[in-house]
């Protein structure tokens, strides 16, 4: 497909090669959850293909975005590790054309998942990101047979345990973390 190739070539050109190679790691992961949770593959290789696209911007980039389209000002007390998936959308749709608004919630909430609101599509991209075969922490292959056999456990799955990497180290947790992990928390899975 040449609207995927001529993408593909962007986020090359706008990527480290070892944040390009993760990003198609993360699409062949993403399409594979699609196929088997009957979500739109397309969709799901477009969200994955641009999801980390603005990781590598400056910060003053970040700032100046946030600035010019009144994004909500608490995201000044944060940095990269979530402007790259809220105020990257925004670059997104601007730099790239893409107006799918599932799309481009699955970018917003692919660092901290999502609670009622986060769709099949957004919880592929959440899980193709933290599973691509590029990635090895320990418990990577348990949390790749749960969610291969429920998506919602493994959204459950990753998000407790990245609050217990971060309150481990002692780091700031972003508030939607915080809902998300309440969230899947009480689902009953
Ligand atoms: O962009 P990637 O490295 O592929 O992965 P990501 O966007 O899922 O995560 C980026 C980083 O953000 C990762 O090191 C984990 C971290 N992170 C996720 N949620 C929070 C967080 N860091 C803080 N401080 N607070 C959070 O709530
Ligand atoms: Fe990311
Ligand atoms: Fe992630
Ligand atoms: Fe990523």
């Amino acid at each position: 497909n040449g609207t995927i190739q001529t993408l593909e070539t962007r986020v090359a050109d706008k990527l480290s090669d070892y944040r390009f190679q993760h990003s198609v790691r993360v699409r062949d992961y993403a399409v594979k959850l699609a196929h088997d949770n009957g979500v739109d593959e397309d969709k799901a290789e477009v969200a994955a293909l641009v999801h980390d696209y603005a990781k590598e911007l400056s910060d003053e980039t970040f700032l100046s975005v946030i600035k010019a389209k009144h994004l909500d000002s608490d995201l000044l007390n944060w940095g990269n590790y979530i402007w790259h998936g809220v105020v990257g959308a925004e670059i997104i749709r601007d730099e790239l054309g893409i107006e799918d608004d599932e799309i481009l919630n699955a970018v917003r909430e692919h660092t901290t998942g999502g609670a009622e609101e986060m769709t099949p599509l957004s919880q592929v991209l959440f899980m193709a990101d933290y599973l691509e075969k590029g990635r090895d922490f320990p418990g990577v292959e348990t949390a790749r047979q749960i969610t291969d056999q429920s998506l919602a456990a493994g959204v459950r799955y990753q998000i407790v345990h990245t609050v217990l990497r971060l309150v481990k180290k002692e780091t700031p947790i972003y508030p939607k973390s915080i809902t998300t992990y309440n969230y899947w928390l009480n689902r009953g899975l």
